[in-house]
């Protein structure tokens, strides 16, 4: 069986679709998750979709990820902004990693303009609300010669 794409949402993702959705849009994180899930069959892939509210549970899942996951896509809310420790668990997997933002962050307040795991991203898609996770999915079967 191959190895899944680890799909990693940070702090406050869990609310994703139920407040604020003039920024974050409609969609629940089980809506993305199942899209996620329907693409992730025709592109031949796995996807495992997790959030967690607590930094180190995250940095739990990158390490699992370095023997059970092929790529990881990461929106690690408002960590992105603040952890050094999330960048470091990145940094020791081997496989491609995407970041991803709902919002545009470059649009929004100055502190969130610097991210600490971009240094480490393939890649980063950011202000394409949650169809920003398919195309992270796209991607990542094209930096895994899927298509
Ligand atoms: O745009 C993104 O995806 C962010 O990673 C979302 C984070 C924010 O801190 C980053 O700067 C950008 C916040 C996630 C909060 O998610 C919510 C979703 C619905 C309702 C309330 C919060």
């Amino acid at each position: 069986m191959a190895k899944p794409i680890y799909v990693l949402n940070g702090p406050n993702l869990n609310l994703l679709g139920l407040r604020q959705p003039e920024i974050y849009g409609k969609e629940t994180l089980a809506d993305v998750a199942a899209s996620l899930s329907d693409l992730a069959d025709d592109l031949g892939l796995s996807v495992r979709c997790l959030q967690s509210n607590h930094e180190g549970q995250l940095i739990d899942w990158i390490h699992e990820a370095r023997t059970e996951g092929a790529g990881i896509i990461i929106n690690p809310g408002a960590y992105t902004h603040t952890s050094v420790a999330i960048f470091d668990a990145l940094n020791a997997f081997d496989g491609p990693v995407l970041e991803v933002h709902i919002s545009n962050i470059h649009k929004r307040e100055a502190f969130r303009h610097h991210s600490f795991v971009s240094a480490r991203a393939e890649g980063v898609i950011a202000g394409f609300g949650t169809e920003g996770y398919v195309l992270a999915l796209r991607r990542m079967a094209s930096l895994l010669g899927k298509r």
